[in-house]
């Protein structure tokens, strides 16, 4: 598994100042091998030049049949490296299981930023909806859920993670075992406040590391994972200390 350094806030629509620090401050303290790290160098003042270099970095490390994992950054550089993803796979081998507290599938925007990014790769048919999966949701906007809806998305909100979390394992275990290729998106706010305050966008009552652990476990156990995301992890806010220690863990379970 190659980590690929992504240190963009672009497309955080200014929200999360910050989180470009991330994939600095989360090797400082991991001991990871110097070779096993690439970089995407970020263009400051052009989101569109970011983009394509996060295109033609995850495309490069694919064909060279390298496992790649990227730090963010904020969640757009997902629309980038998932593009990539599926042009090399193809879309319909192509599956995105993301944790996060939010949809990310507000009306398009160009360039893409981390409250779209998930409506845009549908809307370019980079993403199937049948291989979308969404896990820990729990605040949706109208549009978003609009969205979800008319597409049949599956998700799986944090709520019911926690009521039937049996169940929530069994939709995992089948999204991921009807999964050609697999692509694991994480955004940190998934997670409960509590174990990951250090972020822009807050929401209550999200996973607990034992669930999340639960509902990894597929893909990890699958074979078919063949890139993932670290994302939205802003070391400059409250809390980063603990928030840190839950992204190494997270990154660990990767490598
Ligand atoms: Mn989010």
């Amino acid at each position: 598994m190659i980590l690929v350094k992504v240190p963009s806030e672009q497309g955080s629509l200014e929200k999360n100042i910050g989180c470009a620090k991330a994939p600095e401050s989360l090797l400082s303290s991991l001991s990871i091998n110097p070779e096993q790290v690439d970089e995407v160098r970020v263009e400051k003042s052009d989101i569109e030049e970011t983009d394509k270099a996060i295109f033609e970095k995850t495309s490069k490390l694919l064909k060279s049949e390298s496992r790649l994992f990227l730090l963010g950054g904020d969640h757009s550089i997902t629309y980038s490296s998932f593009s990539a993803f599926s042009s090399h796979f193809s879309p319909e081998q192509s599956s995105l299981l993301i944790f996060d507290a939010h949809a990310d599938s507000y009306q398009s925007f160009k360039p893409v930023s981390h409250e779209d990014m998930n409506r845009v790769l549908v809307e370019e048919k980079s993403l199937l909806p049948s291989n979308l999966m969404i896990v820990g949701v729990r605040s949706i906007y109208p549009p978003e859920q609009e969205f979800i809806e008319k597409h049949s998305i599956q998700t799986i909100s944090s709520e019911q993670v926690s009521l039937e979390p049996f169940h929530s394992l069994q939709q995992v275990e089948g999204f991921v075992a009807k999964a050609k290729n697999l692509y694991v998106s994480i955004d940190i706010d998934a997670f409960d406040p509590s174990i990951a305050p250090a972020t822009g966008y807050v929401e209550e009552n999200g996973l607990l590391w034992k669930q999340f652990s639960a509902l990894l476990s597929p893909a990890l156990k699958s074979g078919k994972l063949w890139a993932g995301d670290l994302v939205e992890f802003n070391p400059l806010m409250r809390g980063a200390e603990k928030t840190q220690i839950l992204c190494e863990n997270i990154i660990k379970k990767f490598l």
